[in-house]
């Protein structure tokens, strides 16, 4: 059994390479092309590495016929030189093609914009709509499938790194600066991006998902989003104003809720997830964020709600699950 001790994190390593957050599961153009490249590099590096144990087995335990042909001078030349110079400069070559052609376009036709702007800890996200407005919302992108989806990609403190493995390479968000992304997904489906740059204590909490949907799919859920807040009235918005939530979060439709700090909320029950992916998107989530977000997320941005009554936090929590 102790054999086993190193083999048993094997299966452990192999499921990183599949599921929603995995680089060589492709789902996106840009993925594909970067896993193509590991494929080829891998594949090649393999070959020469079983070439060369090969023949320093045959150096050591070969015959003085095998040992003559590997010293001789045509060999170490032709082997020794020619080949790892002439290889090298084909793979290096097939490298910056691809990196500059299919890996992070600097132009495309893409229709879909958005910017996406990284921050402590969490992502701000805003589409410039085709009749010229904005829409913004957080930690999730939604985007049609087969489309170009050109991203703009900034910092509001630190530095920050967008990442969606499965989808495409990493880009830096810097302060100051604007990077550019294209998303291109090739297939429908929920893939998962983390934040890929230390950016602070709850930086492993930084997370989101991209979502790509068929057109009609997209369009739906564009529409759905440019809608004011569901629910404007009642116990549970009055309550939101209240406490001051209304100050850092803006709830399109809900007057006095206008702050621009934290995450729009105006449709916060529909993400997949609460607070950047740290948490599930149900009431009782809703309920232990307000009452203690730093518990969840040490450091975070939003304070604690602790003196709310549990009576309170249940009607906020039932309030924002509604707003889908
Ligand atoms: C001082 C500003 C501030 C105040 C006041 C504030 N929040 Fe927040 N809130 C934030 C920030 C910043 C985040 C993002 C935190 C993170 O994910 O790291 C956040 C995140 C959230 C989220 C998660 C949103 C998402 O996209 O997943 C919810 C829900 C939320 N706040 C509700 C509330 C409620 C309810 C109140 C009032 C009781 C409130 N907030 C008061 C700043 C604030
Ligand atoms: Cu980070």
């Amino acid at each position: 059994m102790r054999r086993l001790g190193p083999m048993s994190c094997l299966p452990a390593l192999l499921l990183g390479c599949s599921g929603e957050q995995a680089a060589l599961a492709p789902r996106g153009a840009e993925a594909g092309e970067i896993g193509r490249l590991f494929w080829t590099t891998t594949t090649f590096t393999g070959v020469v590495l079983v070439g060369v144990c090969a023949a320093t087995l045959l150096a050591i335990a070969g015959g003085d016929r095998v040992r003559n042909l590997l010293s001789a001078r045509r060999f170490v030349i032709g082997a020794g030189l020619v080949f790892p110079i002439v290889s090298l400069l084909m793979l290096l070559a097939y490298g910056l093609s691809a990196m500059t052609s299919r890996i992070s376009p600097r132009t495309s036709d893409a229709v879909v914009r958005a910017t996406v702007v990284g921050e402590q800890w969490w992502w701000r996200v805003v589409y410039h709509l085709a009749d010229g407005t904005r829409l913004e919302t957080a930690n999730e992108l939604v985007i049609p499938v087969g489309e170009q989806v050109a991203l703009t990609l900034e910092s509001a403190d630190v530095i920050h790194s967008f990442w969606v493995p499965s989808l495409a390479g990493k880009v830096d968000m810097i302060p100051g600066r604007s990077n550019r992304l294209v998303l291109q997904a090739t297939q429908p489906g929920v893939s998962r991006g983390q934040c890929a740059e230390y950016c602070g204590g709850a930086h492993a909490l930084m997370a989101f998902h991209v979502t790509a949907r068929d057109r009609v799919g997209f369009d739906a859920w564009l529409e759905a989003q440019a809608e004011p807040a569901a629910v404007t009235e009642g116990e549970g918005a009055a309550l939101f104003v209240r406490s001051g939530c209304g100050a850092c979060h803006t709830i399109r439709g809900l007057e006095s809720a206008v702050g621009t700090v934290g995450p729009d909320l105006t449709h916060v029950g529909s993400r997949p997830t609460l607070a950047a992916a740290a948490l599930r998107n149900d009431p009782e989530a809703f309920a232990s964020w307000i009452r203690d977000s730093r518990h969840v997320k040490p450091g975070s941005r939003m304070p604690p709600y602790r003196m709310l009554t549990d009576r309170e936090l249940g009607v906020l929590a039932g309030y924002l699950d509604g707003l889908r």
